[in-house]
């Protein structure tokens, strides 16, 4: 059982609520929540979910180097991303398809980075502030933490109005939480009292290493080394997922300093198309995580309010028609100049790239003429 006695939830996964001691906070947080808002919640799962098995098989099909799945981290991310403001900063890893949706980025922005057609991806000024996607493992915890301090010194935080204050949330993997520019990150945070959630999607694998091998201790308890507050959540449960980054977000809006979320959740496909996650991975964990769904679960809580079948209809059918769209649109992104290649190596002209730009021309030719 991957949970612990820490772990908080507000949704079970027959989709019932949770009432309890401890939980009155995160039942407030969420009572401005209308129907509409929750069938939001269940529509954008199911549309980045379906995308995301479209743009797997657009990669197999040699349409882009590789692919990233996020099934199955759906509700962690839909939640925290429906609790940012809009004037806050997001800084994701590179699995946080259904955050970039939320905040409107335009999903074929990613297929296009990872088709290599971009120069790293998309104009955060557009994207209502959700940043790169960052490869380079955890350095986005560091330029989170250097953004959080610009809030701070520019004043644009803390004045108690949590319309206008911004905050910054970064995303980050389990086995990140290692790297040196995490742990870092906090100490700076904490140093500097940034407005700032720190959010950890342990979806239980960093490619094939195990949570279990990189802390003996949940990781969420490590926060409290760096002095910051921190909780455990169940990240399969969209509704705790919003209460908790709402509150801790609002917080640190508000001058209390940076908080720290550890969502549980799991990674159901491979780590990239370039994995094969059956050579390393148990089947009985898979099947585990696969019965915790957390769209099963959502669809069930919906269910359970009232709503009727043909919302869930209509819901599949424009995930179908938003994955016919992806790959149309990707079917029709023309290849960037080859000479793009040499042209941003050096500011001006250099002998070296023409020279060489001169010799791929005539091998380019050279495969034409022999076909
Ligand atoms: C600095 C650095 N080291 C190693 C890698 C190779 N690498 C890419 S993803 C990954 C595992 C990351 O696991 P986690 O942080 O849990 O995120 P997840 O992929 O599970 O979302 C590794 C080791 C990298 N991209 N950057
Ligand atoms: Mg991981």
């Amino acid at each position: 059982m991957p949970y612990t006695d820490s772990t908080l939830r507000l949704l079970n996964q027959d989709g019932t609520l949770v009432q309890g001691d401890g939980l009155d906070q995160y039942h407030q947080a969420i009572s401005h929540l209308t129907e509409a808002d929750f069938r939001e919640f269940y529509r954008v799962m199911t549309v980045v979910r379906r995308f995301d098995v479209e743009a797997g098989n657009l990669q197999r099909q040699g349409h882009m180097a590789l692919w990233v799945p996020s099934i199955g981290q759906e509700a962690a991310q839909v939640g925290s991303a429906f609790a940012s403001r809009p004037q806050d900063h997001i800084f994701p890893a590179y699995r946080e398809h259904t955050v970039g949706y939320v905040r409107g980025l335009d999903l074929l922005d990613i297929i296009r980075m990872l088709r290599g057609v971009t120069n790293g991806g998309w104009d955060p000024k557009k994207t209502n502030n959700f940043h790169l996607y960052t490869l380079v493992l955890a350095s986005q915890t560091l330029h989170a933490t250097g953004y959080a301090m610009g809030i701070g010194y520019d004043g644009a935080c803390s004045s108690g109005n949590p319309d206008t204050d911004e905050a910054v949330m970064v995303y980050f993997g389990d086995g990140s939480s290692s790297e040196g520019d995490t742990n870092e990150a906090l100490v700076f945070a904490q140093s500097y009292q940034t407005p700032q959630v720190f959010f950890l999607q342990n979806n239980h694998w960093a490619i094939s290493v195990p949570v279990r091998v990189q802390s003996r201790t949940p990781l969420f308890e490590r926060a409290a080394g760096f002095g910051l507050p921190s909780v455990q959540i169940d990240g399969n449960d969209a509704l705790m997922s919003y209460a908790a980054t709402r509150l801790s977000l609002d917080a640190a809006r508000a001058g209390q300093g940076p908080h720290f979320i550890e969502a549980l959740t799991y990674r159901i496909g491979a780590h990239t198309t370039s994995d094969d996650p059956t050579k390393y991975r148990d089947e009985d964990e898979l099947a585990f995580w696969q019965a915790h769904d957390p769209i099963d679960r959502f669809r069930a809580f919906l269910e359970g309010q009232g709503v009727e079948g043909t919302f869930f209809d209509s819901v599949a059918e424009e995930a179908e028609d938003y994955a016919a769209d992806i790959r149309r649109r990707t079917l029709a992104i023309e290849d960037p100049p080859l000479e793009d290649i040499f042209r941003h190596v050096y500011t001006e002209d250099h002998a070296l790239m023409s020279d060489e730009w001169e010799w791929l021309k005539e091998y380019t030719q050279s495969l034409e003429e022999g076909q």
